[in-house]
């Protein structure tokens, strides 16, 4: 394939691997990116890590300007400009609003002035759905049940959930009704929505992909809010021994960034006009202890403890992982990675 890409985000951590991504493929790659001081340093300097062939443009997405120029001469857009983090955006409640949403709205606007017949693809957040999707032993399914206990036994741990939690999680397919617990998830909804509505407006094709628990080299150490394995890694690093929530039961689905890149690439191929929406995950469950227990073995630390908090995080949920069937059968999206290769290279970059 061919063709010119804006990448909105594309310096941080998923953007620079899709930049890359499709560099291979054959693509010409533009990105705008404000290069944030909390992820790229006071200077704010082009990362090391972007290929040089990406042509960079140092802009902020609310910037009408900045999104006009960035747009000229591109055949499809990835936006990935946004704030992430569901705790910190909890207390940065206008920072988030004003990045996730008018970011959204500025790009949207600009795309339906320019015309043309760009492809956007949104990434979203499996944030959404809050609490993931449950069955009980009769095979019939729950919604939005789990966090109602959770919320009953925020601050004072018993062993309710765990092995005796009443319902068995199965995997989250899209039609899963969204069920709002924080800022980043209401704005990460509200880009969905924004580019389905303007999209379906303007004849702008969209696609929304929900991402799951992505992980990967490149992904911000130092930032407390970033993904649980960066935060282990630093924790190890720093001779500290990794914090663990709840009793590390809560299940998840830990996407290497290599195979959300290339699910990237093929919602941007793939031939639709519809707009659509897909989970992208790895299509596996995992407990958080059991990801902690692998990636220490990787490292050649196993004798390290973890504290277990047995308390929960605010706004977390108890499990979510992703039914990937959408993706497999439109996209032909096929996880490649394998957890312990993905943790490999992950220990390997450190
Ligand atoms: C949230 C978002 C997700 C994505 C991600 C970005 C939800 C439901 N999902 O995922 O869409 O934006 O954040 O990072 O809001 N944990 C520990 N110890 C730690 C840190 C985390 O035990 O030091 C646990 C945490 O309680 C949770 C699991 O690890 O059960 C995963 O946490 P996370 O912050 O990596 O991601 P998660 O699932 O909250």
């Amino acid at each position: 394939m061919s063709g010119s890409v804006l990448i909105t985000g594309g310096a941080g951590f998923i953007g620079s691997h899709l930049a890359d991504e499709l560099l291979r493929h054959g693509y010409r790659v533009r990105v705008l990116d404000s290069l944030v001081p909390q992820v790229h340093g006071p200077d704010a300097d082009r990362p090391a890590y972007l290929d040089p062939e990406v042509e960079l443009i140092k802009g902020d997405v609310r910037d009408p300007a900045a999104v006009q120029k960035s747009l000229v001469g591109t055949d499809a857009v990835f936006h990935f400009a946004a704030m992430v983090g569901v705790g910190q955006s909890m207390y940065e409640i206008e920072r988030y609003t004003s990045v996730n949403n008018c970011g959204t709205a500025v790009l949207l606007e600009a795309m339906a002035q320019a015309r043309g017949d760009r492809k956007l693809i949104v990434a979203s957040s499996m944030s959404i759905y809050g609490e993931g999707r449950y069955r009980d032993g009769s095979g019939a399914y729950y919604d939005n049940v789990m966090r109602e206990v959770g919320q009953l036994q925020r601050g004072k741990w018993e062993p309710l959930l765990g092995e005796s939690e009443p319902l068995i999680p199965v995997p989250t397919p899209e039609e899963k009704a969204p069920s709002l617990a924080s800022v980043y998830a209401l704005s990460k909804y509200d880009q969905e929505r924004m580019a389905l509505i303007v999209g379906g407006c303007y004849r702008i094709p969209v696609v929304a992909l929900r991402f799951f628990n992505v992980y990967g080299t490149r992904q911000a150490l130092s930032n407390p809010y970033t993904g649980v394995l960066a935060i282990f890694a630093s924790r190890l690093m720093n001779g500290n021994p990794p914090r663990i929530f709840e009793d590390g039961r809560q299940q998840r689905d830990f996407v290497s960034v290599h195979d959300v890149v290339t699910a990237c690439r093929l919602a941007l191929e793939v031939d639709q006009q519809k707009q659509q929406l897909f989970n992208i995950g790895s299509g596996a469950n995992i407990s958080v202890l059991q990801v902690l227990e692998r990636f220490c073995q990787v490292l050649d630390m196993d004798s390290i403890e973890p504290e277990i908090t047995g308390s929960y995080r605010a706004g977390d949920i108890r499990h979510c992982f992703a039914d990937i069937t959408s993706a497999r059968d439109v996209l032909g999206y096929a996880p490649r990675v394998n957890f312990e290769e993905g943790l490999r290279e992950l220990a390997g970059w450190l």
